[in-house]
């Protein structure tokens, strides 16, 4: 790390102009607020996701580390008894109609085993145990008066154990995705092929929402929606239970794997300070860090590849996804997913937020949900790992053309990597949340 990378930084997290950033990134977690968690849009998407809460609780903790442990706290308070962390836990006060699919679509009271309230069945990228410990050093001290790591712990252990043992369904070692949604990048190209195999609900058996508050050219297709009724109602109507045999959908992703893994190492931590063996946390994240390098990887591409669990093929997208495992500590390959990250698929130096999908495929589309724009969680996770990994001088630049692009765009759900321009809904939470971290780690 040099110095001159540095003081930009410095320079910017103390400008006038980062102050009124930083208010306005306040105002928007407040107006999200909803007295126990934080919506990811107030009309798009007004129910607590499961993904959103862990990066909303890595930008509340520098405003309020109580309301990030509640952020936590009320996600896993819905957790079913197999551990499983539901992706939307639905607010009973707002209208059933408000987003689809909605409770009745979901019929989680009808499930073995989900909690009281009403949640949807699958589930979201594990980055709760990341976002947990980063809540709990942001205030050990208020941590500890609300016991919120003993709380948390074990909850995170089973949610970890749900993730490598029920969801390894090839018995590969590693985790899969049995429905787009549950990846969060839901409309990438990596999953084309698979998806391609799922015949679609007809649009006219229901009715999507997200077109009320978002334009149709920003957002996945009729057929991508009909595809993803059809997993969800095939998964709801065998009792979400796991197997191959159910799931049209499943692919070994390494975007999950990877928070799966530096999950884990936040566990290690967790359970040293509360004076539980680390050893099994520390081994679970060398295992699955190693099979997701043996068998996702590809040294050509310098990128990981997803994997088709039905039928072994890797899918070979250059989506950002595969960039995620530099958040894995120790990773063997971190300097190559660096210049791949440099290179003209993702253009690091000048692309911003870090492209969703290859710049330079055929298919790149920059304003299209996870099809080429860029989007502000994947852009910290990667500046995350940067930062990790040692690369400071790109950590920073990184982090000064996001703040740069939020404050000349607003708070907007992703944006066209090259032209800066807002795309999908304003005052979205994870940026705003993301923001503030940024702003508060020079
Ligand atoms: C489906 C809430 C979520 C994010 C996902 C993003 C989008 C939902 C949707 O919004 O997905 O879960 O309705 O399109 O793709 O990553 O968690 O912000």
């Amino acid at each position: 790390m040099t110095a001159t990378a540095v003081e930009p930084d410095r320079q910017q997290a103390c400008s006038p102009a980062s102050g009124e950033l930083d208010r306005a990134a306040r105002r928007v977690l407040l107006t999200n607020w909803r007295g126990h968690a934080t919506v990811p849009a107030a009309r798009l998407y007004p129910h607590q996701w499961s993904w959103d809460s862990a990066f909303i609780a890595i930008g509340l903790r520098h405003l309020s580390p109580v309301r990030a442990q509640r952020e936590l706290e009320s996600l896993f308070g819905a957790q079913w008894q197999d551990g499983r962390v539901p992706h939307i836990v639905f607010d009973p006060h707002v209208p059933a109609d408000a987003y689809f699919p909605g409770p009745s679509f979901w019929r989680s009271g009808q499930a073995p085993g989900a909690p009281g309230v009403p949640t949807s069945g699958i589930v979201q990228p594990p980055a709760h145990a990341l976002a947990a410990w980063a809540v709990h050093t942001a205030d050990p001290v208020a941590s500890r008066a609300r016991g919120f790591l003993p709380r948390i712990y074990p909850r995170l252990v089973a949610w970890h154990r749900y993730l490598t043992t029920r969801r390894d369904l090839t018995g590969s070692g590693l985790m899969s995705v049995v429905h787009p949604w549950e990846s969060g990048m839901d409309n990438s190209p990596a999953w084309d092929v698979p998806l391609a195999r799922i015949t679609p609900v007809p649009v006219t058996e229901f009715t999507r929402r997200d077109l009320d508050h978002a334009a149709a050219g920003e957002r996945p297709t009729d057929t991508d929606y009909g595809r993803y009724v059809r997993l969800a109602r095939d998964y709801r109507d065998a009792g979400y239970a796991d197997s191959l045999g159910v799931h049209g959908f499943a692919v070994e992703d390494p975007l999950c794997n990877a928070l799966l893994a530096a999950g884990e190492h936040a566990l290690a931590a967790m359970a040293a300070e509360l004076g539980l063996p680390p050893e099994r946390h520390r081994s679970a994240a060398a295992r699955i860090a190693g099979n997701m390098t043996t068998m996702l990887y590809d040294p050509a591409a310098g990128l990981f590849f997803p994997r088709d669990a039905h039928t072994g093929r890797v899918l070979r997208s250059y989506s950002a996804g595969g960039l995620m495992p530099l958040v894995v500590p120790d990773l063997p390959v971190a300097a190559a997913l660096v210049e791949t990250a440099l290179s003209d698929r993702f253009r690091l130096r000048d692309a911003c937020p870090l492209p969703s999908y290859d710049l330079t495929a055929g298919d790149h589309d920059p304003g299209r949900y996870w099809r080429g724009p860029g989007w502000v969680n994947t852009s910290w996770l990667f500046w995350h790992g940067l930062r990790l990994h040692g690369e400071r001088a790109l950590a920073g630049d990184l982090r000064r053309r996001l703040l740069g692009r939020v404050r000349d765009a607003g708070f907007r759900e992703y944006f066209d990597p090259l032209t800066g321009s807002g795309h999908g809904t304003d005052g979205f939470a994870w940026t705003a949340a993301l923001v503030l971290d940024l702003l508060r780690t020079p």
